[in-house]
């Protein structure tokens, strides 16, 4: 149990949560003001609706949302949820370059739509082998890291740039499948321009578990409907909404932002949060500050 007033804009899922005890759930905006400790999901949090506030606790590795600076300028501290994703994230990110190489989602309408049995020659067209081909991998941080450990195994070949050093248009240039990990930050924002997708080889295949805001969305729609490269896309600019004309494509895969979606993921990411707010309570050290 903490000895800290929290506040939470969801309830978090897996058993660590119940060691808080009972945490007072309302949306970020509402006004808290003897809340000491938020827990956010990357929502922005207005300091001055929340005078006592010593945590901003994140539910999540990025949190491009919440206003770091203005947190330490208020002496609010700022945790996250790093390493216990990385597995999940970078899992997802291969089963969606596997998914759009060799076209599992289409198979799978193609079988449901009962036209396997009646039009076999209308099945959809021929996938691209995903052993031998090249990968680039833009981040090469934790998760950035696992997924290079998994394409390895694929027999892909890697070749990475990271955040900020690297021939980022080489790696485009060269590459038959691009994959982002990089955090979003004014650094990254739009990292992927149009000139730079344009730089993709015809055929290649775009996949972001990221955030949809390190890619001109679009810019990646066009040569989406254009139907020059192909794409697997976790993450959007406008989340829960995604751009609708990606929903007819038969060439992108798209999932709802569910890099740390498994129940073992989503538990581990809950604990380090409870843990930032007891490490709080108890007056330690907190175990992943970002500030
Ligand atoms: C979300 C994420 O936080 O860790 C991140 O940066 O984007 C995700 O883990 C998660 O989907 C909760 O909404």
């Amino acid at each position: 149990m903490s000895s800290v007033n929290v506040r939470a804009t969801r309830v978090l899922p897996g058993p660590a949560w119940g060691e808080l005890g009972p945490v007072e759930i309302a949306p970020a905006d509402e006004p808290g003001p003897d809340v000491e400790a938020l827990v956010v999901t990357n929502e922005p949090v207005d300091l001055s609706r929340y005078p006592s506030l010593r945590l901003i606790a994140n539910y999540g590795v990025g949190y491009d949302r919440v206003d770091v600076a203005a947190a330490s300028a208020h002496g609010v501290a700022v945790s996250n949820t790093p390493g216990v994703l990385d597995a999940a994230t970078a899992d997802l990110a291969i089963a969606l370059m596997l998914a759009v190489r060799r076209g599992v989602v289409a198979g799978d309408r193609f079988v449901r739509s009962g036209a396997w049995a009646t039009h076999w020659s209308e099945a959809p067209s021929l996938g691209s082998d995903v052993s031998g081909a090249t990968l680039g991998i833009v981040g090469l941080g934790r998760i950035g890291s696992a997924v290079a450990r998994r394409a390895a195994a694929f027999d892909m070949r890697v070749v990475s740039v990271r955040r900020s050093d690297g021939d980022l248009d080489a790696l485009l240039r060269e590459c038959d499948i691009v994959s982002l990990h990089v955090p979003l930050s004014d650094e990254t924002r739009g990292l992927i321009t149009r000139e730079r997708l344009a730089l993709l080889r015809d055929g290649a295949t775009l996949v972001n578990t990221a955030r949809g805001d390190v890619v001109d969305e679009a810019a990646l729609v066009a040569e989406l409907v254009a139907g020059r490269i192909s794409a697997g896309l976790d993450v959007f600019v406008h989340e829960p909404d995604v751009p609708r004309e990606l929903l007819g494509l038969p060439n992108v895969v798209l999932t709802p932002h569910i890099g740390s979606g498994t129940v073992e993921t989503r538990a581990a990411m809950t604990r380090v949060v409870v843990d930032n707010v007891l490490a709080l309570a108890h007056g330690e050290a907190l175990p992943t500050r970002v500030n």
